[in-house]
């Protein structure tokens, strides 16, 4: 049954410009969708369909002044809804369009704009936006006063919304894209003299990587110290040795050959998370990376396979990598398939520090700089090399107490290296 469709009670507004039509010809209505915008310098209202049906004639258009009772348009009403056309139309929706003025309008109106008032403690009032328009900012959580509109009088159409959720899902909407708000930018000039510096190419390659594990990874680090008192008295003994096969044997070929001891009986640190999150994918391997810190920024080549490698192995190849990394010559097989990683700063110094998860592994191994210090054993002090330890870890993975444990054995191991042969 075809009905003609008329402008509803809109309270004391007169000649209203239509801003808006959502409809055309040959379109399948609901009842309550939208058909036109009507904008007055004090209000945006929509006018709902009162019925479900097709849209057969639209006699309006855009800037079409529009009073109470006058018809718009003309629709093909389902059958159901025309025998129960007596019932009252659906309320038109209002928003503000300013703030500076307030609406006076009929009951239906305020009761909108009551609807409306909670908006504007986040600002959304504020802007100039037909009702669906706010409603698409209300289901995208999109604060519209962010906005400028490009449309008619500067409104905010849904393009301009889209654009904005595309901005600030390139970051570029004042959050990162992980939603973390952006440190704002200062200019330092103001406080005295500077200089800017492009960063090295690692650092910029490093940095993402750096902060995706720490943004996606709930790290703790465990803290200990070894007794590598005659662990090192071993290793200067070897001196000659090492000399004679041109290789320097430092302490971090003993901590990556005690780590494959550790990982070997704790399994859960030599491990990766799945995906879904829901599995640890065990590795049967002990591809150790070894943190190398170089001109251009910080690079962890790997020593593959270090369970099979004897400690002047692993000083050759410590070596060989870290000469690569310094000289920019390491290639990607010498930087991928790490299972743990250990990152040495005894030769610089410190006495701890929180070293970060290199992801998608579990775990990494801080070494800081060993010291004597007085140790209480059989009743007396007596002085100790000690090492410290920090183990920091992804907590998802792998529990603290395991992590204490993990140090506690690695502790024992390096304090009496003749562990290791058993
Ligand atoms: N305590 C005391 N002295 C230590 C030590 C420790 N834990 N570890 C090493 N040393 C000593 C070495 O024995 C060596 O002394 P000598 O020259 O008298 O023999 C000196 O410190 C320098 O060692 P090194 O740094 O050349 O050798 P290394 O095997 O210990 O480390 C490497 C190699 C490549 C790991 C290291 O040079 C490096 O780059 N470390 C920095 C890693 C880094 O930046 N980590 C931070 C990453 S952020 O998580």
């Amino acid at each position: 049954m075809i009905k003609d469709v008329s402008i509803p009670d809109i309270g004391n507004f007169k000649d209203i410009p239509i801003v808006d039509l959502f409809i055309k010809v040959g379109d399948k209505v609901k009842k309550e969708d939208p058909l036109v915008s009507l904008e007055s310098d004090k209000a945006t209202m929509e006018i709902p369909a009162p019925y479900s049906g097709e849209i057969k004639e639209i006699k309006v258009k855009i800037k079409d002044k529009v009073s109470e009772g006058m018809v718009i348009l003309s629709m093909d009403v389902v059958e159901e809804e025309a025998k129960v056309s007596s019932s009252e139309p659906p309320p038109v929706e209002v928003s503000q369009a300013t703030t500076q003025q307030p609406i006076q309008a009929a009951k239906t109106i305020q009761e909108s704009v009551s609807e409306q008032a909670p908006l504007s403690k986040t600002g959304l009032t504020n802007s100039h936006a037909t009702p669906s328009i706010r409603k698409m900012a209300r289901e995208l959580g999109v604060n519209l006063s962010e906005i400028k509109g490009s449309g008619p009088k500067e409104r905010i159409i849904k393009q301009d919304i889209q654009n904005y959720v595309k901005s600030v899902m390139k970051g570029s909407g004042g959050r990162s894209g992980d939603g973390i708000p952006q440190i704002p930018p200062i200019d330092f000039s103001k406080f005295g003299e500077i200089e800017t510096i492009p960063l090295p190419r690692i650092k910029k390659l490093s940095g993402p990587h750096l902060h995706r594990s720490w943004l996606n990874i709930p790290h703790v680090t465990q803290f200990d110290e070894a007794d590598i008192t005659e662990l090192e008295e071993f290793r200067k003994s070897l001196k000659q040795e090492s000399e004679k096969r041109g290789l320097k044997v430092t302490l971090l070929a003993f901590l990556v050959k005690a780590s494959v001891y550790c990982l070997k009986t704790y399994p859960d640190f030599n491990s990766s998370l799945d995906p879904s999150g829901e599995s640890l994918i065990y590795k049967k391997y002990y591809n150790i990376g070894v943190a190398v810190d170089t001109p251009e920024g910080l690079v962890v080549p790997v020593i593959k396979k270090a369970e099979s490698k004897s400690i002047f192995d692993i000083a050759t190849e410590l070596g060989t990598l870290s000469s690569k990394a310094r000289d920019r010559k390491l290639s990607s097989s010498d930087i991928e398939g790490a299972s743990f990683s250990i990152s040495s700063l005894g030769g610089v110094g410190g006495t701890a520090f929180t070293p970060i998860v290199n992801a998608p592994e579990v775990a990494i191994l801080g070494v800081s700089k060993s010291s004597i210090k007085p140790i209480f054993q059989n009743g007396t002090f007596v002085p100790r090399l000690m090492l410290p330890l920090s183990l920091s870890y992804d907590h998802r993975a792998i529990d603290g107490a395991s992590a204490a444990r993990f140090t506690t054995f690695l502790s024992s191991l390096l304090s009496d290296i003749r562990k290791l042969l058993l």
